[in-house]
Protein backbone atom coordinates (compact mmCIF):
# COMPACT_ATOMS: atom_id res chain seq x y z
CA UNK A 1 0.00 0.00 0.00
CA UNK A 2 1.28 3.68 -1.09
CA UNK A 3 1.12 6.13 1.45
CA UNK A 4 2.88 9.36 0.99
CA UNK A 5 2.02 10.93 -2.80
CA UNK A 6 2.33 14.82 -3.97
CA UNK A 7 0.93 16.61 -6.52
CA UNK A 8 2.62 18.80 -8.17
CA UNK A 9 1.51 22.12 -10.07
CA UNK A 10 3.79 24.07 -12.25
CA UNK A 11 1.57 28.11 -11.59
CA UNK A 12 2.93 30.61 -14.00
CA UNK A 13 -0.37 33.17 -14.29
CA UNK A 14 -3.04 31.27 -13.38
CA UNK A 15 -5.45 33.16 -11.46
CA UNK A 16 -9.13 32.41 -11.17
CA UNK A 17 -7.87 28.66 -12.25
CA UNK A 18 -5.31 27.93 -8.82
CA UNK A 19 -7.29 28.11 -5.62
CA UNK A 20 -10.19 26.10 -7.75
CA UNK A 21 -7.87 23.30 -8.53
CA UNK A 22 -7.26 23.01 -5.09
CA UNK A 23 -10.84 23.26 -3.92
CA UNK A 24 -11.65 20.89 -6.47
CA UNK A 25 -8.83 18.38 -5.48
CA UNK A 26 -9.63 18.42 -1.91
CA UNK A 27 -12.89 17.54 -2.50
CA UNK A 28 -11.50 14.45 -4.79
CA UNK A 29 -9.13 13.37 -1.45
CA UNK A 30 -11.76 13.58 1.17
CA UNK A 31 -13.57 10.47 0.42
CA UNK A 32 -10.66 8.73 -0.66
CA UNK A 33 -7.95 6.84 1.97
CA UNK A 34 -5.23 8.60 0.22
CA UNK A 35 -2.27 10.56 2.06
CA UNK A 36 -1.81 13.40 -0.81
CA UNK A 37 -0.25 16.65 -0.21
CA UNK A 38 -0.44 19.27 -2.72
CA UNK A 39 3.15 21.24 -3.92
CA UNK A 40 2.18 24.06 -5.90
CA UNK A 41 5.66 25.62 -7.67
CA UNK A 42 4.53 29.73 -8.38
CA UNK A 43 6.88 30.54 -11.15
CA UNK A 44 7.10 34.25 -10.97
CA UNK A 45 3.92 35.31 -10.97
CA UNK A 46 2.83 38.76 -11.85
CA UNK A 47 -1.02 38.45 -11.42
CA UNK A 48 -2.91 37.25 -8.35
CA UNK A 49 -1.65 33.48 -8.27
CA UNK A 50 0.19 34.62 -4.98
CA UNK A 51 -2.77 35.61 -3.08
CA UNK A 52 -4.74 32.01 -4.54
CA UNK A 53 -1.99 30.42 -3.32
CA UNK A 54 -1.83 31.52 -0.06
CA UNK A 55 -5.15 31.55 0.55
CA UNK A 56 -4.91 27.84 -0.06
CA UNK A 57 -2.59 26.92 2.17
CA UNK A 58 -4.38 28.45 4.67
CA UNK A 59 -7.95 26.89 4.47
CA UNK A 60 -5.74 23.30 4.21
CA UNK A 61 -3.20 21.66 6.20
CA UNK A 62 -1.93 19.68 3.05
CA UNK A 63 -0.98 22.51 0.78
CA UNK A 64 2.50 23.85 0.42
CA UNK A 65 4.40 26.42 -2.20
CA UNK A 66 7.31 27.42 -3.73
CA UNK A 67 8.07 30.48 -4.84
CA UNK A 68 10.53 31.55 -7.42
CA UNK A 69 11.50 35.29 -7.78
CA UNK A 70 11.29 35.12 -11.38
CA UNK A 71 9.68 33.15 -14.26
CA UNK A 72 11.95 30.49 -14.62
CA UNK A 73 9.88 28.59 -17.01
CA UNK A 74 7.97 24.98 -16.96
CA UNK A 75 10.99 22.54 -16.82
CA UNK A 76 12.42 24.66 -14.00
CA UNK A 77 9.55 24.51 -12.34
CA UNK A 78 9.62 20.93 -12.50
CA UNK A 79 13.03 20.37 -11.51
CA UNK A 80 12.43 22.55 -8.39
CA UNK A 81 9.77 20.74 -6.93
CA UNK A 82 11.23 17.09 -7.96
CA UNK A 83 14.42 18.28 -5.90
CA UNK A 84 12.38 19.13 -2.62
CA UNK A 85 10.46 15.58 -2.94
CA UNK A 86 13.36 14.25 -2.74
CA UNK A 87 14.08 15.38 0.60
CA UNK A 88 10.51 13.90 1.61
CA UNK A 89 9.30 10.53 1.76
CA UNK A 90 7.37 10.78 -0.84
CA UNK A 91 6.45 8.01 -2.72
CA UNK A 92 5.19 8.84 -5.81
CA UNK A 93 4.49 12.07 -7.11
CA UNK A 94 2.09 13.26 -10.24
CA UNK A 95 2.49 16.45 -12.06
CA UNK A 96 -0.86 18.41 -13.06
CA UNK A 97 -1.84 21.51 -15.03
CA UNK A 98 -2.77 24.32 -12.81
CA UNK A 99 -5.50 25.28 -15.60
CA UNK A 100 -8.04 22.81 -14.78
CA UNK A 101 -7.47 21.07 -17.56
CA UNK A 102 -6.72 17.97 -15.81
CA UNK A 103 -9.27 16.61 -14.15
CA UNK A 104 -8.97 15.27 -10.44
CA UNK A 105 -11.18 12.87 -10.84
CA UNK A 106 -8.45 11.19 -12.87
CA UNK A 107 -6.05 10.79 -9.78
CA UNK A 108 -7.52 6.83 -8.83
CA UNK A 109 -6.44 5.69 -12.23
CA UNK A 110 -2.88 6.69 -11.30
CA UNK A 111 -2.73 5.44 -7.83
CA UNK A 112 -3.93 2.65 -8.75
CA UNK A 113 -1.33 2.12 -11.49
CA UNK A 114 1.18 3.08 -9.09
CA UNK A 115 -0.31 0.67 -6.18
CA UNK A 116 0.18 -2.34 -9.58
CA UNK A 117 3.92 -1.40 -9.79
CA UNK A 118 3.79 1.19 -12.34
CA UNK A 119 6.64 3.46 -12.14
CA UNK A 120 6.04 6.06 -14.88
CA UNK A 121 2.41 6.50 -15.09
CA UNK A 122 1.05 8.89 -18.02
CA UNK A 123 -2.38 10.31 -18.55
CA UNK A 124 -3.13 9.63 -22.13
CA UNK A 125 -5.28 10.98 -24.98
CA UNK A 126 -4.35 8.18 -27.56
CA UNK A 127 -5.32 4.83 -25.53
CA UNK A 128 -8.56 3.56 -25.72
CA UNK A 129 -11.17 5.68 -23.69
CA UNK A 130 -8.95 8.67 -23.96
CA UNK A 131 -9.94 12.25 -25.54
CA UNK A 132 -9.88 15.88 -26.16
CA UNK A 133 -12.79 17.74 -25.73
CA UNK A 134 -12.41 21.38 -26.87
CA UNK A 135 -9.22 21.37 -28.26
CA UNK A 136 -8.91 23.47 -31.49
CA UNK A 137 -8.64 20.97 -34.47
CA UNK A 138 -5.33 22.40 -35.76
CA UNK A 139 -3.75 21.49 -32.02
CA UNK A 140 -5.10 18.12 -32.30
CA UNK A 141 -3.64 17.00 -35.30
CA UNK A 142 -0.02 18.46 -34.82
CA UNK A 143 -0.11 16.23 -31.34
CA UNK A 144 -1.10 13.01 -32.59
CA UNK A 145 1.04 13.57 -35.95
CA UNK A 146 4.13 14.22 -33.26
CA UNK A 147 3.70 11.08 -31.02
CA UNK A 148 3.34 9.67 -34.19
CA UNK A 149 6.55 10.35 -35.36
CA UNK A 150 7.41 9.82 -31.94
CA UNK A 151 6.50 6.08 -32.15
CA UNK A 152 8.49 6.06 -34.90
CA UNK A 153 11.71 6.64 -33.23
CA UNK A 154 11.12 4.60 -30.52
CA UNK A 155 9.34 6.49 -27.78
CA UNK A 156 7.33 4.06 -25.18
CA UNK A 157 4.08 5.92 -24.96
CA UNK A 158 1.14 7.09 -26.75
CA UNK A 159 1.27 10.44 -25.70
CA UNK A 160 4.57 11.57 -24.72
CA UNK A 161 3.85 15.21 -24.38
CA UNK A 162 1.04 14.72 -21.28
CA UNK A 163 1.30 16.97 -18.50
CA UNK A 164 -0.87 15.37 -16.62
CA UNK A 165 1.70 12.30 -15.38
CA UNK A 166 3.14 10.59 -12.28
CA UNK A 167 6.64 9.28 -11.34
CA UNK A 168 7.46 6.46 -8.74
CA UNK A 169 10.30 7.02 -5.81
CA UNK A 170 12.22 4.91 -8.26
CA UNK A 171 11.59 7.22 -11.11
CA UNK A 172 12.42 10.90 -9.40
CA UNK A 173 15.94 10.63 -10.19
CA UNK A 174 15.10 10.83 -13.90
CA UNK A 175 13.87 14.99 -13.72
CA UNK A 176 16.93 15.36 -11.78
CA UNK A 177 18.84 14.19 -14.74
CA UNK A 178 16.87 15.77 -17.36
CA UNK A 179 18.32 18.89 -19.36
CA UNK A 180 15.94 20.47 -21.37
CA UNK A 181 14.82 23.70 -20.28
CA UNK A 182 11.07 24.07 -21.75
CA UNK A 183 7.99 22.37 -22.49
CA UNK A 184 10.73 19.46 -23.94
CA UNK A 185 11.62 18.18 -20.69
CA UNK A 186 8.27 15.87 -21.09
CA UNK A 187 9.85 13.95 -23.64
CA UNK A 188 12.84 13.99 -21.96
CA UNK A 189 11.81 12.19 -19.13
CA UNK A 190 10.06 9.71 -21.04
CA UNK A 191 12.97 8.73 -23.11
CA UNK A 192 15.51 8.78 -19.99
CA UNK A 193 12.90 6.79 -17.72
CA UNK A 194 13.31 4.35 -20.72
CA UNK A 195 16.44 4.03 -20.99
CA UNK A 196 16.75 3.22 -17.39
CA UNK A 197 14.47 0.91 -17.82
CA UNK A 198 11.55 1.80 -15.59
CA UNK A 199 8.18 0.54 -15.90
CA UNK A 200 5.05 2.68 -17.66
CA UNK A 201 1.73 2.48 -17.73
CA UNK A 202 -0.66 4.75 -19.78
CA UNK A 203 -3.65 5.82 -18.23
CA UNK A 204 -6.77 7.09 -20.07
CA UNK A 205 -8.01 10.27 -19.50
CA UNK A 206 -10.31 13.37 -21.14
CA UNK A 207 -7.88 16.52 -21.48
CA UNK A 208 -10.46 19.85 -21.35
CA UNK A 209 -9.43 22.93 -22.51
CA UNK A 210 -8.51 25.93 -20.69
CA UNK A 211 -11.12 28.62 -19.53
CA UNK A 212 -9.26 31.03 -17.94
CA UNK A 213 -6.13 32.55 -18.40
CA UNK A 214 -3.67 32.49 -21.64
CA UNK A 215 -1.39 29.69 -22.52
CA UNK A 216 1.79 29.49 -22.19
CA UNK A 217 2.81 27.15 -24.92
CA UNK A 218 3.69 27.93 -28.17
CA UNK A 219 4.58 25.91 -31.01
CA UNK A 220 8.30 27.43 -31.48
CA UNK A 221 10.70 26.21 -34.56
CA UNK A 222 12.97 26.07 -31.54
CA UNK A 223 10.67 23.68 -29.76
CA UNK A 224 10.34 21.46 -32.85
CA UNK A 225 14.06 21.61 -32.72
CA UNK A 226 14.59 20.31 -29.44
CA UNK A 227 11.89 17.35 -29.67
CA UNK A 228 13.91 16.05 -33.20
CA UNK A 229 17.18 16.39 -31.26
CA UNK A 230 15.31 14.12 -28.72
CA UNK A 231 14.50 11.83 -30.94
CA UNK A 232 17.59 11.41 -32.90
CA UNK A 233 19.17 10.67 -29.79
CA UNK A 234 17.22 8.16 -28.82
CA UNK A 235 17.50 6.38 -31.92
CA UNK A 236 21.58 6.93 -31.99
CA UNK A 237 22.11 6.16 -28.40
CA UNK A 238 22.08 2.77 -26.95
CA UNK A 239 23.47 3.28 -23.67
CA UNK A 240 21.43 2.28 -21.02
CA UNK A 241 21.08 4.99 -18.18
CA UNK A 242 22.35 4.19 -15.10
CA UNK A 243 20.03 6.84 -12.53
CA UNK A 244 22.27 8.54 -9.93
CA UNK A 245 21.33 11.61 -7.30
N1 LIG B 1 6.04 27.10 -13.22
C1 LIG B 1 5.71 27.36 -14.48
N2 LIG B 1 4.62 26.82 -14.93
C2 LIG B 1 4.28 27.08 -16.20
C3 LIG B 1 5.02 27.91 -17.05
N3 LIG B 1 4.42 27.95 -18.24
C4 LIG B 1 3.34 27.15 -18.11
N4 LIG B 1 3.27 26.66 -16.88
C5 LIG B 1 2.25 25.79 -16.31
O1 LIG B 1 2.25 24.60 -17.05
C6 LIG B 1 0.93 24.15 -17.23
C7 LIG B 1 0.66 24.03 -18.70
O2 LIG B 1 0.68 25.30 -19.32
P1 LIG B 1 -0.45 25.75 -20.34
O3 LIG B 1 -0.30 27.21 -20.58
O4 LIG B 1 -1.77 25.30 -19.81
O5 LIG B 1 -0.04 24.95 -21.63
P2 LIG B 1 -0.96 23.98 -22.49
O6 LIG B 1 -1.74 23.10 -21.60
O7 LIG B 1 -0.07 23.33 -23.47
O8 LIG B 1 -1.88 24.99 -23.28
P3 LIG B 1 -3.36 25.57 -22.94
O9 LIG B 1 -4.03 24.62 -22.00
O10 LIG B 1 -4.02 25.71 -24.24
O11 LIG B 1 -3.16 26.89 -22.28
C8 LIG B 1 0.03 25.16 -16.48
O12 LIG B 1 -0.20 24.69 -15.19
C9 LIG B 1 0.88 26.41 -16.45
O13 LIG B 1 0.60 27.26 -15.36
C10 LIG B 1 6.17 28.53 -16.50
O14 LIG B 1 6.88 29.31 -17.14
N5 LIG B 1 6.47 28.20 -15.22
MG1 LIG C 1 -3.20 23.82 -20.34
Amino acid sequence: MLNNGWLVIPCFNEEGNVLRLVQLLEEEIRNKDWNLQILLINDGSTDSTSREIEQAEGTYGNVKHIDHAKNLGYAQAVKTAFKFLSQTDAEFAIIMDADLTHDPAYLSSFIQAFQEGAEVVIGSRYVEEGRMKGVPLWRQFLSWAGNLVGRIAGIPVKDATSGFRGFSRSAFKVINQCRENDFSIQLEEILLAKKAGLKFKEVPITLGVREVGESKFHYSLGLFFRYARLLLKNIFSKRKLILNF
